[in-house]
C-alpha cells in the first residue's frame, strides 16, 4: 500500500482505460505508476506508452472531486444533494412537458458494462430509446453491414488464430499506433515470420514500415479500388469455388456486375497504380488463409457501410471466413467499445442487440425490469446534437466530449448552447462540461470494478485500486442513484455490487449468457459463451454464419462521390490518431509522459502540395473551409499523398472537427470525418 496525496492506492489487476486492445494494467506501489500485469491479451505485462501512463489521470490536480452546479455564467461546488435535485428537477420538466424523446443520454464506451448497462435501463425506463455512444462515430457502419451479411458485427476472429493467417490486408486502420500491443505482440511477429502484410492508406505510417504492398488510397475512394480488386480475382481465377458453391449466394448477379469494373480505370480513380493493385490482390487472394482489418478509415465515411460491404465481398470471394487465420475483423475503439454496444447503449438495439421493434425481446426484458422499453427507435448521436434546441431540451452526457469529437464542432458548440439543460459526468472539466448545468465528478479506471469487452469479445475485470478523490464517487453508484430518482422505480437501481449488474446482463444478453465473475478471475470469457459452455467460441461463422443461415450474399457497391466537393483550390483534410494521444486528448493532454512524447498537433502535407503555397515546414499554416478555421504547423512530408493533408483531433486547440462536416451515411448515421475539402495557406500570409 501507498499515499500518493491522501488517498490509499493498492495494486489489482485492472484494464488500460484507453483503447480495445485491452490490456492488464494496475496501479505499481514501487514507481507510484501503472504497470501491465499478466493479462489475456497483453500475456507478458507489456504496455504502449499510453497504458504507462494511465496513472497521471488517477491523481492528476485537475481531478473534479465535488459535483458543480451553474450559478449564473459560471459554475460553483455543490453537495451531490444540490446536484441531484437540480437534475431530478430539470429532467423532469422537460420529460412532463415535451416527453421523454425531448431527453438524450451518450453513454460511454471508455466506461464498464455494468455502467452502460444501468445507463441504457435508466433511458429505457424513462421511456426513451434515446441512448447512443461513441460506437456510433466509430464502427457503426462496420457493424452495420457485417450484422446485415453474416448476422454479428464484432471481430469474426480471435487474436491469436489471427496469428496464422499468411497474409494481412489492413484497410484504413494504423495497428501500430491504434492498436500497439496488437500490433507488437501478434501481427508483427507473424509478419516477421513470413505472413504478408499489405496496407491500404493515404499516408505511409507506422504500419506501413512493415507493408509488403502499400496502396495510398485517395480518402473516399476505398469503393473503387475494393471492387477493382474483385475484379482481378475473378479473372485471374483466385476465387474459392468450393466455398462460394457451399457458402455465398448472389454469385452469378456478382460476377456479372464486374463486367461494368474497368480495373486500370477503377485504380486510377482509387489514385493508385494498377500494377499494384493488381499485386495487392494477388498477395491477398493467394494464399491459404488471408485476414482483414478494418478501421475508421473504412467506416468514417458518409458511404461508411457500402466501404465494408465491399471489404466482405472479398472475404466471401477467397473463402476467408469461418476459419482461422481469416476473416473480417474491425479493430474496436475504447476499452468497451464493443461491450457497450453488447449491453444495449444504442438507440436501436437491446441488451444482445435484438431490434427495439421486437415485440418478443420487449416482453422478455420487460420480465426482467417490470417495464416494458419502449418500441420506437431513438435518435443516434450526432442525429440527436443536431436536434438539440428543437425536439432534444435536456441531455446527459456520460464519459465523452461531443464538443472535441462530434463533426462540424462550430455548430456542435452553438447545438449544444441551445439545450435548456445538460448535465455532464467526467473526470475533468472538459469542453464540453463548460457547457453544463450540473457536472458531476466521475471515477477514473482504478476507482471501480466491472467488466470491459475487448477488440476480440473477451471479457475481464476491472478492479478498484483507489477509493475516487475527494467527495467523488464510483461512477456505477452515481448512475443507480440517478436511475433511482429519475425513474422512481427503487428496486430496479438496488445493486449491491457490480457483479449483481453482471449477473442481470448475463440473464438478458445472449451472448453472455454462461458468463460469471467466478469463471473470470483474472482471465477472460470470450462472447458467444452461451450457458453450460466451457469456453467462448474464437472463430464466429464457421459451419453457418450467425444469422443462422448457411450462406451470406455477395453484394453489388456502387462508389458514392465524397459529400465535400474538391476543386483546384482545395486539399482533401482526412483525420486520425497518433500513438500518444487518445481522442479528444480530455486524458493525454494531461499526462506529463505523453505530452513530452507530443505535445503540439501538426499538419501533415505533401512536399508538392506545400511548394505551391510556399509552405515550409515547421511554419504555420492557416486550414480553412466554410465550416470554421484553424490555425497548425506544416509538417512538410512525403508520407502523405499528394492533394491530400492529415491532422489529428486531438486537441481543442486546434480544433480539427471545426473542419469536418454534417455529411452522415444513410444505413449507420456515421460522420465524414475522412474527408473534408479545405484551403490550407501559410498562417501570417493570409493577415498580411
Ligand atoms: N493512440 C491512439 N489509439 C487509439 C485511439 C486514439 O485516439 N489514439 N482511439 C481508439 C479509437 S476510439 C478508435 S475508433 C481506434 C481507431 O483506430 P484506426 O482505425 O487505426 O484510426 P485512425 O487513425 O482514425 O484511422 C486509420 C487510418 O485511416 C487512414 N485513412 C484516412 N482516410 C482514409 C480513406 O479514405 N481510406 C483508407 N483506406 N484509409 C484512410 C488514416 O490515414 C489513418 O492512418 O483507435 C483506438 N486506439
Ligand atoms: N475528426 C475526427 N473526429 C473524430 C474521430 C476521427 O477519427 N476524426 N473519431 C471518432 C471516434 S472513432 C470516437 S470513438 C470519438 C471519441 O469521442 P469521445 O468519446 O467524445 O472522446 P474521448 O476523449 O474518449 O472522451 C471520453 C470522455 O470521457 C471521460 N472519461 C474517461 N474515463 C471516464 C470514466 O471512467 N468516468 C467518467 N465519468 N468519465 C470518463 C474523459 O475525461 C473524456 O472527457 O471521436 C470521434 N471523432
Ligand atoms: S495497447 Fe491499448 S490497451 Fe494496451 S496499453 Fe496501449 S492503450 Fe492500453
Ligand atoms: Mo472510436
Amino acid at each position: 500500500m501507498e499515499t500518493p496525496g491522501e488517498r490509499v492506492f493498492e495494486a489489482r489487476e485492472s484494464i488500460c482505460p484507453f483503447c480495445g486492445v485491452g490490456c492488464g494494467l494496475s496501479y505499481d506501489p514501487k514507481s507510484g505508476k501503472a504497470t501491465g500485469w499478466r493479462a489475456p491479451v497483453n500475456t507478458r505485462g507489456e504496455l504502449c506508452p499510453k497504458g504507462v501512463a494511465a496513472f497521471d489521470v488517477v491523481d492528476h490536480p485537475d481531478r473534479l472531486t465535488a459535483p458543480l452546479v451553474r450559478d449564473g455564467d459560471g459554475l460553483r461546488e455543490a453537495t451531490w444533494e444540490e446536484a441531484f435535485e437540480r437534475i431530478e428537477t430539470a429532467f423532469g420538466e422537460i420529460r412532463d412537458r415535451d416527453g421523454p424523446d425531448a431527453l438524450f443520454f451518450f453513454a460511454s464506451s471508455n466506461c464498464t458494462n455494468e455502467e452502460n448497462y444501468v445507463f441504457q435501463k435508466l433511458a429505457r425506463l424513462l421511456g426513451t430509446n434515446n441512448v447512443d455512444n461513441c460506437a456510433r462515430l466509430c464502427h457503426s457502419s462496420t457493424v452495420a453491414a457485417m450484422q446485415e451479411r453474416f448476422g454479428a458485427g464484432a471481430m469474426t476472429n480471435s487474436l491469436v488464430d489471427l496469428t496464422e493467417a499468411d497474409a494481412y490486408f489492413v484497410v484504413g486502420a494504423n495497428p501500430a499506433e491504434n492498436h500497439p500491443i496488437i500490433f507488437q505482440s501478434y501481427l508483427a511477429p507473424a509478419i516477421r515470420d513470413g505472413t504478408t502484410l499489405i496496407h491500404v492508406d493515404p499516408r505511409e505510417n507506422a504500419t506501413t514500415k512493415l507493408a509488403a504492398h502499400h496502396l495510398p488510397v485517395r480518402p473516399g475512394y476505398d469503393i473503387p479500388l475494393l471492387n477493382a480488386m474483385a475484379k482481378v480475382l475473378v479473372e485471374e481465377g483466385l476465387t474459392d469455388d468450393a466455398f462460394l458453391e457451399e457458402r455465398v449466394s448472389g454469385v452469378d448477379a456478382f460476377v456479372a456486375a464486374l463486367d461494368g469494373v474497368d480495373v486500370d480505370a477503377n485504380a486510377e480513380l482509387a489514385g493508385v497504380d494498377p500494377g499494384e493493385l493488381r499485386a495487392a490482390a494477388r498477395a491477398y487472394a493467394s494464399v491459404e488463409r488471408a485476414a482483414i482489418f478494418t478501421g475508421m478509415g473504412t467506416s468514417q465515411h458518409h458511404c461508411g457501410t457500402d466501404n465494408v460491404h465491399a471489404l466482405l465481398n472479398l472475404a466471401l470471394l477467397t473463402g476467408n471466413v469461418g476459419k482461422r487465420g481469416s476473416g473480417v475483423n474491425p479493430l474496436r475503439g475504447q476499452n468497451n467499445v464493443q461491450g457497450a454496444g453488447d449491453v444495449g447503449a444504442l438507440p436501436n438495439v437491446l441488451p444482445g442487440y435484438a431490434p427495439v421493434t421486437d415485440v418478443d425481446a420487449r416482453e422478455r426484458l420487460a420480465r426482467e425490469w417490470g417495464v416494458e422499453p419502449p418500441a420506437v427507435p431513438g435518435l443516434t448521436e450526432v442525429e440527436a446534437t443536431h436536434a438539440f434546441g428543437g425536439g432534444v431540451r435536456g441531455a446527459f452526457v456520460f464519459g465523452e466530449n461531443p464538443v472535441v469529437t462530434e463533426p462540424n464542432a462550430n455548430r456542435v458548440a452553438e447545438k449544444f448552447d441551445s439545450l435548456d439543460f445538460l448535465a455532464v459526468h467526467d473526470l475533468f472539466l472538459t469542453e464540453t462540461a463548460a457547457f453544463a448545468d450540473v457536472v458531476l465528478p466521475g471515477s477514473a479506471w482504478a476507482e471501480r470494478g466491472g467488466t470491459v469487452t475487448n477488440t476480440d469479445r473477451q471479457v475481464q475485470r476491472m478492479r478498484p485500486n483507489a477509493d475516487p478523490p475527494g467527495d467523488a464517487r464510483e461512477d456505477l453508484a452515481v448512475l443507480c442513484e440517478l436511475g433511482r430518482r429519475l425513474t422512481g422505480l427503487d428496486a430496479q437501481f438496488d445493486y449491491d455490487s457490480p457483479e449483481q449488474v453482471f449477473e442481470e446482463i448475463a440473464r438478458v444478453t445472449p451472448q453472455y449468457a454462461g458468463m460469471s465473475y467466478a469463471g473470470l478471475g483474472t482471465g477472460s470469457q470470450r462472447w458467444p459463451f452461451p450457458e453450460g459452455a466451457t469456453e467462448g467460441v474464437d472463430v464466429l461463422h464457421r459451419e453457418r454464419f450467425a444469422s443462422g443461415d448457411r450462406c451470406a450474399a455477395l453484394r453489388v457497391v456502387e462508389h458514392v462521390d465524397p459529400a465535400d466537393a474538391v476543386d483546384d483550390d482545395h486539399l482533401v483534410l482526412t483525420t486520425g490518431r497518433v500513438l500518444q494521444h487518445f481522442n479528444s486528448g480530455a486524458l493525454t493532454r494531461r499526462s506529463g509522459l505523453l505530452t513530452r512524447l507530443r505535445s503540439e498537433d501538426a499538419l501533415q502535407i505533401h512536399p508538392d502540395d506545400a511548394v505551391e503555397r510556399g509552405i515550409d515546414d515547421g511554419v504555420r499554416v492557416r486550414v480553412a473551409n466554410d465550416r470554421g478555421s484553424v490555425t497548425v504547423v506544416a509538417d512538410v512530408t512525403p508520407a502523405v499523398r499528394r492533394g491530400t493533408v492529415f491532422a489529428t483531433f486531438h486537441y481543442a486547440e486546434p480544433l480539427a472537427n471545426a473542419l469536418t462536416g454534417d455529411a452522415l451515411d444513410p444505413v449507420s448515421k456515421i460522420p465524414e470525418y475522412k474527408h473534408s475539402a479545405v484551403r490550407v495557406t501559410v498562417e501570417n500570409a493570409e493577415s498580411e
